[in-house]
């Protein structure tokens, strides 16, 4: 994981482009830059060179930029190599360094591992070296927004505040701690309740800010589920605006999963139409409805979709959708094709929902219910992106202030207790932003980055 050798990529995404970046980085770059130019380079220079194959032949005429260590997004001696954009052309070039570079090890990097030597070279912590990957992986113009202010620090500058006033709270405890018989007046004199109630408080803040950051980074994984002919694949093609999915009056038209991204108020919302769930002889069906339930045991949330004169068997079916969702998953019931009710519309209990994919009456209030049952409070100034782990740490870490928070309570004799639970708190915030993280997860957030970065 955490190799010292010479490590190169191309940097740019594959296909053909104007401009292709092959990057190198290392401890120390003199001898390979020595070997591709047979010359030295000023840090942070535009230089235009011929590189060069072993027979002389030119591969390509290309800007090299060197940045000298520390200064550079590694840390590390970095070689910025811009070349014409021809994967086959950047090949070459690849192949040209590893030869040259071959006496200093130079060996092509992991995905992540750039981005992994900044990292563990101070340059970014854990919170905004994911950013970077969350940055590149954006969905929609706010998750970029938002992954650009984690990158910048913005949510790392809240998961330190919080830790250092926690930090505060567990030196004046544990100095208290030799003390036993002033424990109770001590919680009054430091005001460790109050100042508590504070922590918790922006924990709290912070745990809401981080779930509506998940949902700008991954969206939504919704489903739309019901028996045959009750329109899914209709609302799936209404809802992209266009004909995505196969229409036709045949029950049973939908076999396989069709999958559509939208995005709605900058949420991205991954839809999923699925087959029609029914009893069926029918071999292509029965594995398509296998895969209906594999989508649902998977949602964010799940529409359960019916129509008039499909509502004999809609009670069991819902139910039995009810027993596959994930814990915390919401369903949705919407009836479809109310152009047909006309004006039976009246009868209009509870939470379904009327609309129809023919005529799109109702679908933007369906997108407004989406949003809503998923947790999203709508876009917010200096929101940040969040992943799943982030808001795991926050959730541990919110059980433990919890805890503290009891033990603080009881007073008498259990200020050990109350430090101790307000140090597990410390550690979770501390995994956030890469502080005390067991190496294993390391190896396992970077390996998801992309290479070249
Ligand atoms: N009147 C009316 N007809 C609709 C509406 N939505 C869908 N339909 C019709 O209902 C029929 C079935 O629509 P589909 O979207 O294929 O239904 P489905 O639920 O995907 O069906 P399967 O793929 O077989 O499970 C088609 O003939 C559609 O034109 C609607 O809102 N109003
Ligand atoms: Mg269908």
């Amino acid at each position: 994981m955490t190799r010292k050798l010479p490590i190169i990529a191309v940097a740019t995404a594959p296909g053909k482009a104007g401009v292709g970046v092959v990057r190198i980085s290392g401890e120390n770059l003199a001898p390979i830059i020595q070997a591709l130019f047979q010359k030295i380079l000023n840090p942070r220079q535009a230089n235009l060179l011929k590189l060069r194959d072993a027979d002389g032949q030119l591969i390509d005429q290309l800007l090299a930029i060197y940045f000298a260590a520390p200064a550079s997004f590694t840390g590390e001696d970095v070689l910025e190599l811009q070349c014409h954009g021809g994967p086959h052309l950047l090949e070459l070039v690849m192949r040209r360094c590893l030869e040259l570079g071959k006496k200093e090890g130079l060996v092509i990097a992991d995905p992540g591992e750039f981005t992994l030597r900044a990292y563990l070279n101070n340059k970014v912590d854990l919170a905004q070296a994911e950013a970077i990957a969350d940055l590149i992986d954006a969905q929609s113009e706010a998750a970029v927004r938002g992954a650009a202010r984690s990158l910048q620090g913005v949510f790392s500058e809240k998961i330190n505040g919080l830790v250092e006033e926690i930090t505060q709270l567990r030196i004046l405890v544990e100095s208290t701690l030799d003390f036993p018989e002033e424990e109770i007046e001590f919680l009054e004199n430091a005001q460790a309740r109050e100042r508590l109630a504070a922590v918790k408080n922006k924990l709290q803040s912070l745990r809401a800010g981080a779930k509506q950051g998940k949902i700008l980074r991954d969206g939504i994984q919704l489903v739309l589920a019901g028996a045959p002919n009750v329109g899914k694949s209709s609302l799936l093609n209404q809802l992209a605006g266009e004909e995505v999915a196969i229409v036709t009056p045949i029950a049973g038209t939908t076999r396989d999963r069709v999958k559509e991204s939208i995005q709605v108020e900058g949420v991205p919302m991954h839809i999923i139409d699925t087959a029609g769930l029914r009893h069926t002889a029918d071999e292509v069906e029965v594995k398509g409805i296998e895969r209906t339930w594999e989508a649902i045991r998977l949602a964010d949330l799940v529409i359960f979709l019916t129509a008039p004169g499909h509502d004999t068997d809609s009670d069991d079916l819902r139910q039995q959708i009810m027993k596959s969702l994930p814990s915390g998953c919401p369903i949705l019931e919407v009836l479809n094709k109310s152009d047909l009710l006309g004006d039976d519309l009246a009868p209009k209990t509870g939470d379904k929902i009327f609309i129809s994919a023919k005529t799109g009456f109702g679908i933007d209030e369906l997108k407004q219910k989406i949003l809503m049952l998923v947790g999203w409070n709508g876009p917010q100034e200096g929101a940040i992106v969040a992943r799943r782990r982030h808001l795991d740490c926050l959730e541990r870490a919110a059980e433990h202030i919890e805890k503290s928070e009891q033990f603080a309570a009881n007073g008498n004799n259990s200020l050990e207790l109350f430090a101790e639970e307000l140090f597990l708190a410390q550690n979770h915030l501390g995994q956030i932003t890469g502080k005390l993280l067991p190496d294993d997860l390391l190896g396992k957030i970077f390996s998801q980055f992309c290479i070249g970065k």
